[in-house]
């Protein structure tokens, strides 16, 4: 069967999710194409000729894919899958016209499946993990178990994505050691991803031996300068984190970034960090607030554990980007003051600010529509990093916030600027904004090495501001 996965454009990095599903559709001897909106041609895609198209979405995003289709769909016969986060969180998204399949959860078994049913002619409205409609019903299937051994999937598929010189002479590549995080943040996916895989293993590592061994592979073909794993948690396994980076400092030594949890890190991590040439830690701070954090982001974790985790990983010399949510239902303006002061004491080398927005099906959707403060309706404006909050704050908290998070990182590292705050609420917010993101800009792409000359940064400034119109991430 021809499987087409229609992908806006690969900038920063590649969706790791389609990549795995090509490979393993590939593998069972299917044709898979990646189709890339931007820069490939619709007529290549008609003398493709696709069985399926298929689309990941995430909350942000999925209303783009979902008009999207709508145009090409009428091209072809082929069945609309969509599969990803929003889909897996926000099932009802079967209901949009022109969609055929929405897939919840991983999607190796659940697309083959899928699609060898199909190319049988076989019954498929029962297969598992999907949602289809049928006689103006909703039919929703359980989901499959997890597969344990993660290391039996294929490496990414990134022949197929990566099909230009332009792309494949990227120097930074993705990859992923583990899947899930046993965590329960409000916020985040993971708490309904162990809901809906609740009997079994759901955070699945894969042996160092076989992540390095990907990496040799990639790096045969592609320019491999910088490496991102974006495992959820990267140090939340000790003994798989000892193993993996002695490894990779041995075999691969490329400087890398990773997501750490705070409380997990010691010195034992730190040094194990720092031995394999991490060079970047994105550590989740959230909220400077211990009582936000427990109550109501679900982050039992002291501003101690974070404090400390912050001295390890300075001393270490890997470079902190400190996450952190502002306006958060609930709280006050004096509690993201908070978050502030507690990124200073920290010494980030950058600190990012966001402004909370309600994924679907998270508690802290749930507790947003409890404080009527956000509406189902609202559900397709929700947006990514940048986005201004959804949430019906009073007018005046709502503005001190967002020109909190417009600042943040600047405040962050020159405390001294907090004395003109009034003043910057005054000022028309379209400077500060636009400052605050040349600086956003400046600082992520300083974070990686491969941008080191000047001229460099300056394209990668104005490919961020273009990314960011278009909104790409
Ligand atoms: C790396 C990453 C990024 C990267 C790259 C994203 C990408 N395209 O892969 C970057 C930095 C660009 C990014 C950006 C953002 N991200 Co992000 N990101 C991740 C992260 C940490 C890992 C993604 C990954 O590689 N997963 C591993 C692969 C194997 O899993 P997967 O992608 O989910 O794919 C599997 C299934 O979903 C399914 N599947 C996926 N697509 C399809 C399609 C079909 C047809 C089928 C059948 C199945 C299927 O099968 C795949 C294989 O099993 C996830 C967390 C996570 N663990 O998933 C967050 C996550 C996806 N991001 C999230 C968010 C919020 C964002 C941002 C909004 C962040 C921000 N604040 O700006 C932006 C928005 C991006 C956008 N354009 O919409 C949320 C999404 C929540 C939601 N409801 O949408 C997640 C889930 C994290 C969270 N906290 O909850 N992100
Ligand atoms: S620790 Fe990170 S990945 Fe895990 S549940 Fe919390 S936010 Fe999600």
């Amino acid at each position: 069967m021809k499987i087409a996965f229609i992908y806006r454009d690969i900038t920063f990095q590649a969706p790791l999710g389609v990549m795995y599903l090509s490979a393993f559709l590939k593998r069972s001897g299917h044709d898979c194409y990646s189709f890339l909106i931007e820069q490939d041609a619709v007529d290549d895609l008609v003398k493709f000729k696709p069985d399926f198209l298929c689309y990941t979405v995430t909350t942000s995003n999925y209303k783009f894919y979902v008009e999207y289709n709508k145009t090409i769909k009428r091209l072809f016969g082929a069945m609309s899958l969509f599969g990803g986060p929003h889909a897996t969180f926000f099932p009802e998204l079967i209901m949009e016209p022109d969609i055929d399949g929405v897939c919840m959860g991983e999607g190796e078994e659940a697309l083959l499946d899928l699609v060898t049913r199909v190319e049988k002619k076989e019954d498929y409205l029962n297969a598992p993990n999907w949602v289809f409609k049928a006689d103006g019903k909703v039919i929703k299937n359980r989901c499959r178990k997890l597969e344990t051994g993660i290391d039996s999937y294929p490496f990414p598929d990134r022949m197929t994505f990566f099909k230009t010189p332009r792309l494949r002479r990227s120097s930074i590549w993705v990859f992923i050691g583990s899947r899930g995080c046993p965590y329960q943040c409000s916020y985040c996916h993971n708490h309904l991803m162990n809901t809906i895989y609740a009997d079994g293993p759901r955070v699945r590592f894969r042996a160092p031996e076989n992540i390095t061994r990907e990496i040799h592979e990639v790096r045969r073909e592609y320019p491999v300068k910088q490496i991102i794993f974006t495992d959820d948690t990267f140090n939340l396994n000790k003994k798989w984190l000892e193993e993996l980076s002695a490894r990779y400092a041995k075999e691969v030594g490329i400087p890398y970034s990773c997501y750490i949890r705070a409380n997990l890190v010691d010195d034992e991590v730190g040094e194990w960090l720092r031995r394999s040439n991490c060079a970047v830690a994105y550590l989740g701070i959230e909220s400077g607030n211990e009582r936000v954090r427990k109550e109501v982001l679900n982050r039992p974790m002291s501003d101690r554990d974070i404090i400390n985790a912050s001295c390890v990983l300075n001393r270490n010399k890997i470079k902190i980007v400190a996450l952190n949510i502002l306006g958060i239902p609930g709280t006050t303006f004096s509690d993201d003051l908070d978050t502030l002061k507690l990124n200073i004491r920290c010494r980030p080398y950058q600190a990012v600010g966001q402004l909370l927005q309600p994924y679907p099906n998270t508690r802290i959707y749930d507790y947003s529509v409890q404080l009527n403060l956000f509406h189902e309706e609202d559900v397709s404006r929700l947006g990514d990093l940048l986005t201004d909050s959804k949430l019906s704050f009073d007018p005046g908290h709502l503005k001190k916030v967002t020109i909190l998070r417009d600042l943040f990182a600047f405040l962050v590292k020159f405390p001294f600027l907090f004395k003109f705050f009034p003043m910057f609420l005054v000022l028309p917010r379209a400077i500060l904004y636009n400052i605050s993101k040349a600086y956003y800009g400046y600082l992520k792409l300083r974070l990686f090495p491969v941008f080191s000359g000047p001229g460099q940064i300056l394209l990668g400034i104005v490919n961020f501001y273009n990314r960011e119109k278009k909104g790409v991430s």
